[in-house]
């Protein structure tokens, strides 16, 4: 529609054509108002029965709600209006007839289940406040992207279908590759190191990133977005520091650019983009802590993995965003790197939430023998990550990099309930479509 004005932008005086949603019809008696709603806002539609075409009255009240119309006619200033603006219909098109039984409630009277709007997601991102979740998602994309460009990284797209796994051989969803056996890709781990070879030398991906998750849990999906970084070289603690950048510019970016969507969202007032150096607290002293909330039935010990109740009382007790630096090797992967004086101890990270974990990195083992070593202790092939490994007998620079995950930088941000609230079209065990 080239002449079609948004209601945002119709000023008094104007003669404009809006086009959108019925959001809501009050007929009363004499005097009817239509509100329509679109991407921009929503503007009053006034209807004086006794001065109007007794047609155009009768369409424009007799649609139903959600139904998508146009409209022509007069702006004027009304401060009774809920914008302080209203249209005086000349004519009105009904381009799209709405079914009167809806399976969602737009207009957010009638609260649905989670999975009700998930079956309907074009109806439920008409609510400002869902809508809102996903101008967030943009901006903070938008914001990561500038980021990672100012830090001078190229971003990279790489292969979803691939011919192996990284991230421990339990969570792969096997495809058939022309008879041949391959996987959705978990991570772009492997890519994202070879291209710190190349002449790129840094590179960021947003990409999607799949895993066979067999538990139904509010903090994971089948199919999330990560968030890839990788550089060579820097060290761990350099990956740290741009893995603190990257989150901070997405919480400055939302603070700056987002407020309509935080006050839709009711965070306008709390919302704070973290300031400060995040915490880094080594694994060892993090097991401490958590035993000492008192919080965990079994005490922790040396080479456990950090239980969610763990996470969540370590979180509670540091209360903002912070790192657990120096892992043991055995429970990180094979691409890790151990420190120089201690193989038993890593230069892996996390970067937490103090509801959950954000981000894992670490510096990468980037001599030959060593990578090749490490497979076989971790009772991997190296046969089959040749074309990975070889690349490391041409002149691989030291290198470190971290993978942050999107919808969890999200929900965290947003304080959202469950994870698939942060995506458009959730996958997991039971939902598959939409
Ligand atoms: P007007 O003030 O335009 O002469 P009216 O007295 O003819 O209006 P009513 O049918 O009595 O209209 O109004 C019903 C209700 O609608 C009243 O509460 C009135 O304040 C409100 N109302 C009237 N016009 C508008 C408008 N343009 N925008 C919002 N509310 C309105
Ligand atoms: P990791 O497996 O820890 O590390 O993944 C990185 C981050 O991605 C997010 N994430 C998920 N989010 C939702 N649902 C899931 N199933 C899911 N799995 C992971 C988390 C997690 O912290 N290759 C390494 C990264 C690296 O070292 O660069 C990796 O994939 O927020």
């Amino acid at each position: 529609m080239r002449n079609r004005t948004y209601t945002a932008d119709a000023e008094p005086g104007d003669t404009v054509t809006v086009a959108g949603w019925v959001h809501e019809i009050r007929d009363l008696g004499g005097i009817a108002f239509l509100i329509l709603r679109d991407t921009t806002g929503k503007i009053q539609v006034k209807f004086e029965k006794d001065e109007m075409d007794d047609d155009l009255v009768e369409t424009g009240l007799g649609v139903h709600r959600e139904s998508v119309i146009s409209v022509t006619g007069d702006v004027a200033e009304e401060p009774r209006a809920p914008t302080g603006v209203e249209v005086t219909p000349e004519s009105l098109d009904v381009i799209a007839e709405a079914d009167p039984q809806l399976p969602l409630d737009p207009s957010g009277k009638v609260d649905a289940e989670l999975s009700t709007r998930l079956d309907n997601r074009t109806l439920d991102l008409r609510k400002d406040e869902v809508k809102a979740i996903f101008e967030i998602r943009a901006e903070v994309q938008r914001a990561v992207r500038d980021k990672f460009r100012d830090l001078r990284a190229t971003e990279i797209n790489t292969p979803k279908i691939v011919a192996t796994g990284t991230e421990g051989g339990t969570e792969l969803f096997p495809i058939t590759y022309f008879g041949q056996e391959a996987f959705m890709n978990q991570s772009p781990q492997l890519f994202k190191q070879l291209m710190v070879g190349s002449g790129l030398e840094r590179v960021f991906e947003v990409g999607p990133i799949f895993r066979a998750e067999e538990h139904n849990t509010p903090r994971h999906l089948n199919e999330a977005t990560s968030i890839d970084f990788e550089s060579a070289f820097i060290d761990h603690t350099e990956a740290m520091d741009v893995c603190e950048a990257v989150v901070k510019a997405a919480y400055e970016a939302v603070e700056e650019n987002c407020q309509d969507e935080l006050e839709a969202l009711g965070l306008a007032e709390e919302f704070e983009a973290p300031s400060g150096e995040f915490p880094r607290l080594t694994y060892e002293e993090a097991i401490q802590r958590i035993n000492a909330t008192g919080e965990l039935d079994e005490q922790l010990v040396w080479g456990d993995d950090l239980p969610t109740e763990g996470e969540k009382a370590l979180g509670e007790d540091v209360g903002e965003h912070y790192f657990i630096t120096d892992w043991p090797s055995e429970i990180k992967p094979f691409y890790i790197k151990d420190h120089d004086d201690d193989d038993t101890l890593s230069t892996g990270f996390d970067m937490m939430h103090p509801n959950m974990e954000l981000v894992s990195g670490g510096q990468r083992e980037h001599r030959f023998e060593h990578l090749v070593a490490g497979f076989e202790q971790q009772g991997l092939d190296p046969d089959a990550f040749e074309y990975y490994t070889k690349m490391f007998k041409y002149g691989m620079p030291p290198h470190a990099g971290f993978g942050l995950g999107g919808e969890r930088l999200i929900m965290t941000m947003l304080g959202l309930e469950n994870i698939r609230e942060a995506v458009l079209f959730p996958r997991d065990r039971q939902r598959l479509s939409p």
